[in-house]
């Protein structure tokens, strides 16, 4: 059995690449009984997904993982029986040093629902007597799947049970900063429904300011303006931001986690990816609409609006008007997906077989 599981995290930009490896360690740990060590380059940024961390710290043990700041002169004392490059982030010399033919490497890819996915998922290359995996996650069923912890559909059912419903339209928001939000934020606060919009600030959310004549937001500002209400809340845990999206009618998400963390609150939802050059991520956002919301016009206008600039009162109306539609194809899209086996799972056996 390949007990003792490495995972190197690199924070290039944003809380992605920090937000999934550490779901990722999590699970491994408590669901699969491994032992994991986490090395991240960057602990104040992980702090942010990792509340309990503490940055000064070199080594430290938080929820059954053992995270190590990862750091030029870090010295070794054994490697893992599998190794997770998390997005291709390179390991260290040193590390790769004492790897043998017997460590399983895998490099941990980003989510994209593309076809050629399929294709590339489980494919290797040798690099001297080592072997490099290529790990895809994805949505069909020959990729690597999605991440998914055993119990958190269970856990969303009785949280929205416990919860009552309100008549006004609660949207929570986390985008980049090169959304339309002001033409969002117009076009709720003139339509004919009172609208909340909750947002964990973020700099991108900051730039909405002007909207309501003032020079910046903080946390805890409560903002009106005709039919609209914005509330500023501060970056949540991970387990909170998941129930901030289980209780809203319509989720704003980005970039990979809080995009897989819309499909499970099987919520109406709207995904803006991480802008990539030639327009890479235009490609990513049409192969997802094409197995996700490929039914519905107006979540597909919607979302192309959203990451092309494009925002008007027009198409969020439209949206609107379909909402029940929407919401009935993102749960029923949910639920098939929740069907098939998980990241971790498969990522587990993944390796015994490698
Ligand atoms: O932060 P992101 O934009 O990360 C991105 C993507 O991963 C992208 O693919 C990658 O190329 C780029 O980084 C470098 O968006 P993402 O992936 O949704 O990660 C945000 C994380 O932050 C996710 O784990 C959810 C979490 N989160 C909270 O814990 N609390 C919050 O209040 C919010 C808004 C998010």
């Amino acid at each position: 059995m390949k007990k003792r599981w490495d995972i190197f995290c690199k924070v290039v930009d944003n809380f992605g690449d920090i937000g999934v490896c550490w779901r990722l360690a999590k699970q491994l740990a408590h669901e699969h009984g491994l032992q994991v060590r986490l090395f991240v380059d960057d602990l104040s940024i992980a702090q942010k997904i990792i509340p309990a961390l503490q940055p000064s710290q070199k080594i430290q043990s938080t929820d059954g993982v053992n995270i190590a700041h990862w750091q030029a002169d870090l010295h070794f004392e054994h490697v893992a029986d599998v190794v997770i490059e998390a997005f291709a982030c390179g390991l260290p010399e040193s590390y790769l040093a004492h790897m043998s033919a017997d460590t399983i490497w895998v490099n941990l890819e980003y989510l994209s629902a593309e076809k050629w996915v399929v294709d590339f998922h489980g494919r290797y290359s040798n690099v001297d007597n080592l072997t490099r995996h290529f790990y895809f996650p994805g949505f069909a069923e020959n990729t690597g799947g999605l991440l998914r912890e055993c119990d958190i559909i269970a856990q969303r059912d009785t949280f929205l049970q416990s919860q009552t419903h309100e008549n006004d339209l609660k949207i929570s928001l986390f985008c980049y900063e090169n959304a339309p939000l002001q033409a969002l934020f117009h076009a709720a606060a003139s339509g004919n429904k009172k609208v909340t919009i909750v947002a964990p600030l973020t700099d991108s959310i900051s730039k909405i300011a002007p909207f309501f004549n003032i020079k910046s937001l903080k946390v805890g500002d409560v903002l009106s303006k005709n039919q609209l209400t914005l509330q500023v809340l501060p970056f949540l845990s991970q387990t909170d931001y998941d129930k901030l999206l289980w209780s809203c009618d319509i989720n704003f998400v980005r970039g990979e986690d809080s995009w897989v963390r819309a499909i499970w609150a099987g919520k109406p939802f709207i995904w803006q990816p991480y802008v990539q050059s030639e327009n890479t991520h235009m490609t990513k956002l049409n192969a997802f609409l094409e197995v996700f919301y490929s039914e519905n016009e107006s979540a597909c206008e919607a979302h192309l609006a959203w990451s092309t600039g494009q925002w008007s009162n027009d198409i969020w109306q439209r949206y609107l008007d379909n909402l029940s539609t929407i919401q009935t194809i993102t749960h029923m899209k949910s639920n098939q997906l929740a069907l098939q086996t998980d990241l971790a799972t498969k990522l587990v056996d993944f390796c015994i077989n490698a």
